[in-house]
């Protein structure tokens, strides 16, 4: 039996314009020493049309058209992380949405630390595993629906 090693989950994560000057290198340390696996990698400048569709559960919220506006000021940097529960331990280092919360109940979280206020907080994750794999393809293409069909067909979880 041959034995490959497929990590068992898969999550975006998205380092947002506010922080890709000061916090990038910060973050991405982060992220390595806490045993995720950077997978696939790349900085973009979203169009509007993509913010949009990135963030389309949110478009009937007030504050819609100024993320939209916040998320393609300027580049991004687009990161597939891969580990066991990658979702949640990505989320749980986040920290929540708002900072001033972060601040009060995850001190450590990058978003308590790096972020700005409730719209400019530094970093993305895919709040579940359905949202992972949509918005992966949506940003990084077929490449990573590929390998979980090889997965499905050779039984390789
Ligand atoms: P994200 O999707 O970016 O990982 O953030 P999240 O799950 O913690 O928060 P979510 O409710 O999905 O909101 C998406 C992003 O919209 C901006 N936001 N602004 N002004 C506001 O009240 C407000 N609320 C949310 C933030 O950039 C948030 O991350
Ligand atoms: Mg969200």
């Amino acid at each position: 039996e041959i034995n490959f090693f497929f990590p068992k989950q898969q999550t975006l994560a998205v380092i947002k314009p506010d922080a890709m000057e000061e916090h990038r290198e910060r973050i991405l340390e982060e992220i390595s020493g806490s045993g995720f696996s950077v997978t696939q990698l790349k900085e973009m400048v979203l169009s509007r049309e993509m913010a949009e569709e990135f963030y389309k559960e949110h478009r009937e919220k007030p504050f819609f058209s100024q993320l939209v506006e916040f998320m393609c000021r300027g580049p991004c940097m687009m990161l597939i992380l891969t580990k066991e529960n990658a979702v949640e331990e990505w989320r749980a280092m986040m920290g929540p949405t708002d900072p001033e919360q972060a601040k009060a109940t995850c001190p450590n979280s990058l978003r308590a630390r790096f972020a700005s206020d409730i719209l400019q907080n530094s970093v993305h994750g895919s709040s579940n595993e359905q949202h992972a794999e949509e918005k992966i393809s949506f940003i990084f293409g077929d490449i990573s629906s590929d390998c979980r069909d090889h997965r499905k067909r050779y039984q390789w979880y």
